[in-house]
């Protein structure tokens, strides 16, 4: 990639700041590193480069001239098709072994095994015990979720029959998989079959590739994903509206900085309440320090957000920034999205990077195990080190000023009250709204960042384009950072942005017009809001009737695949940016754009340009809506008091 100016790297200006003085400083970034790598090569790009056995690599031309067979015989739909199915398995199973390691845990809090934690969303539980068929009655709530939590911990490994939340889908959509033959057993046994099936001379025909595609990514939305999110909230609490802040402005000069990375929250959450240990606190004071801050960078941000209020400091491409300010004492991580370049970073300032998983280790980095079973006392351990670093801070400090305010946790529960009031949560006033045509529809944009893109620039227009046309927007991942550091999860700001329909539902309800709503195993809490829209009925009968969409405009991880593949199973016409990974085989991206309509009732799609993007998607929206017999709605209603009221 060609050399950029700082403002074709990103569009935030604390980034630009941060990049500028990283410049200075001779500090490498992803943005370096990309440019480093020169002109990418093309096979892999278009998904024609095999590498499944030592007769190759091979690779297919994608000019139609030699060679256009692999060595055993393979064409270019297998080999892109057995790529893309291996992308779908490596998320899934990203998603899923995150959600084991919750379950893990969960049954040993049911059991009393740990200290620190507890069962916070007992609702929730009682949910998860109708879902599994535990019985309630006047058991004790701990009794009650050692059982569910030894149910769900089966579901990975589930050799016959199917998941039990794919029961929470819309009969119709359970139907249509049914008939394709796409409903999982556990997930583990999906991504093995995924192995299994793209080893060197198995499945050679990249439909019934894909078949299996659909049943992992199945597996991760309505089984692994969904387990996390159930999980967790069990654990450590449905969340419910709150007021947080955005970007690298939040880091402070005069406290500790404690920065946590990465995904699971089992370990974030004890780093916030050992933060409020006063001994630790009084360390803090002792070293000169006016307090300890604690912030986050990619989900494990937004899982603190959503829970605790507290602030994100950035999405993906934040992480080694943040280090390039010079205040982070400690940056704690975890799993997934970590970069391998975080400890030669640090090396340039103070920063101890800690790895904490025994899957997840770092050359260069402090490796502090995190033992569950002495939770707490492990994150003092942590919060401790960056204390003692805090004087060793080098003078060559900068933090930027950008600060932007937001109100997120959005869970689809939290939305259903809000809609509906607490006695009679409902989905009723968003889809009777959607039918009046004061919402023109619902779309859901995630994903992750990638320096291919001007960072943030695809989301933050998108969303805008969206909102601007009436389109209610949930947002989940380093999407919803993006937008949240842009200000559109800020009433003031983003409402004064959407379109006069959308406005006024989201001012009578009191919420801004892009909700965040988590993390990105939450898009499983997308699921259950769209589930719960053709539920509340008038909207038809299948996820595929609604008008909504989703969109991951700066995708890169295998875990947007596999979300982007279950979105689609689902029913959800999903438009994917930056590059597609299977456009060397016609045939295969033929079956992806277009012959998945007939089949799964929605397609993906793929539009670098956010513009056309958000176009393609009001198109989408609007033929839905025609479908439905609600295009012609939309003439404009003003809202008197009494509509009001029966709004609210
Ligand atoms: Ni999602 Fe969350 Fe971000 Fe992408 Fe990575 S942090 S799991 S994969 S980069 S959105
Ligand atoms: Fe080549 Fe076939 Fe081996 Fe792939 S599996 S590397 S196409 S010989």
């Amino acid at each position: 990639m060609r050399a950029r100016d700082i403002t074709e790297k990103s569009i935030d200006t604390a980034v630009q700041a941060v990049l500028k003085k990283a410049e200075e400083e001779n500090l490498v970034t992803a943005w370096d590193r990309l440019e480093k790598q020169g002109g990418q090569c093309r096979f892999g790009t278009l998904g024609l480069c095999c590498r499944i056995c030592s007769m190759g690599p091979c690779r297919i031309n994608p000019a139609g001239r030699e060679p256009q067979r692999g060595v055993c015989g393979a064409t270019a739909e297998t080999i892109a098709a057995r790529n893309f199915i291996r992308m779908i398995a490596g998320g899934a199973a990203a998603h899923s072994d995150h959600a084991r390691a919750v379950a893990e845990l969960f049954v040993k809090v049911a059991n009393k095994e740990v200290e620190g934690y507890e069962i916070k969303d007992v609702q929730k539980l009682y949910q998860l015990a109708m879902d599994y068929e535990v019985e309630i009655g006047d058991r004790d709530v701990h009794e009650i979720a050692a059982e569910v939590g030894e149910k769900m911990l089966a579901e990975f490994g589930k050799q016959e029959g199917e998941i039990q939340f794919i029961k929470r889908a819309p009969l119709r959509r359970q139907e249509l998989w049914r008939n394709l033959g796409v409903v999982p057993r556990g997930v583990d046994r999906e991504i093995v079959e995924v192995m299994h099936r793209t080893h060197m001379g198995v499945d050679m025909d990249y439909r019934n590739l894909l078949l299996q595609g659909i049943r992992c990514a199945l597996a991760d939305g309505w089984g692994g994903s969904m387990i996390a999110t159930e999980l967790q909230d069990v654990l450590f609490g449905t969340p419910v509206p709150v007021v947080g802040s955005a970007n690298l402005g939040v880091l402070k000069e005069d406290e500790v900085n404690v920065i946590v990375h990465g995904h699971e929250p089992l370990l974030s959450e004890m780093i916030v309440l050992a933060a409020q240990d006063p001994e630790l606190q009084e360390l803090a004071r002792e070293k000169g320090a006016k307090g300890i801050n604690i912030a986050g960078i990619c989900c494990t941000a937004n899982e603190i957000l959503m829970r605790h209020g507290i602030p994100l400091a950035g999405n993906m491409l934040h992480q080694e920034l943040a280090i390039a300010t010079g205040v982070a004492d400690a940056m704690v991580v975890d799993i997934q999205c970590i970069m391998q370049s975080l400890p030669e970073i640090a090396q340039c300032f103070h920063t101890h990077i800690i790895t904490t998983s025994p899957k997840a280790k770092i050359p260069g980095a402090i490796h502090v195990e995190f033992d569950e079973d002495n939770a707490l006392e492990c994150a003092k351990e942590i919060v401790r080190m960056a204390i003692e670093n805090f004087p060793n801070r080098r003078p060559n400090t900068f933090i930027p000023q950008e600060r932007m305010d937001l109100v997120a946790g959005f869970s689809h529960e939290t939305i259903a009250y809000l809609l509906g009031g607490l006695f009679r949560a409902s989905y009723k006033p968003l889809n009777d709204n959607i039918i009046n045509g004061r919402i023109r529809g619902v779309v859901g944009v995630v994903g992750c960042n990638n320096p291919k893109v001007t960072h943030d620039s695809a989301h933050v227009t998108l969303v805008k384009e969206l909102i601007r046309n009436d389109i209610l927007v949930l947002q989940t991942g380093c999407a919803a950072v993006a937008c949240a550091k842009a200000g559109l999860m800020n009433p003031d700001v983003a409402l004064e942005l959407a379109g006069p329909g959308l406005r006024e539902v989201c001012e009578t309800i009191g919420i801004p017009p892009v909700l965040h709503m988590g993390s990105c195993v939450d898009n499983s809490r997308i699921l259950m809001a769209a589930t719960a829209m053709v539920k509340e009925g008038g909207l038809g009968d299948d996820l595929s009737d609604l008008p909504v969409a989703g969109a991951a405009p700066e995708w890169m991880s295998e875990k947007a695949i596999s979300i982007g593949q279950y979105f689609v199973a689902s029913g959800v016409f999903t438009v994917f940016g930056v590059t597609w990974p299977t456009l060397g085989s016609e045939k295969l991206t033929k079956l992806l754009f277009e012959e998945f309509e007939d089949m799964l009732k929605a397609r993906w799609a793929f539009e670098p340009d956010p513009k056309k993007m958000a176009d393609m998607i009001i198109e989408h929206i609007n033929e839905k809506r025609k479908a439905l017999g609600i295009d012609k709605a939309r003439e404009r209603i003003l809202f008197d008091m009494a509509m009001r009221r029966a709004l609210e």
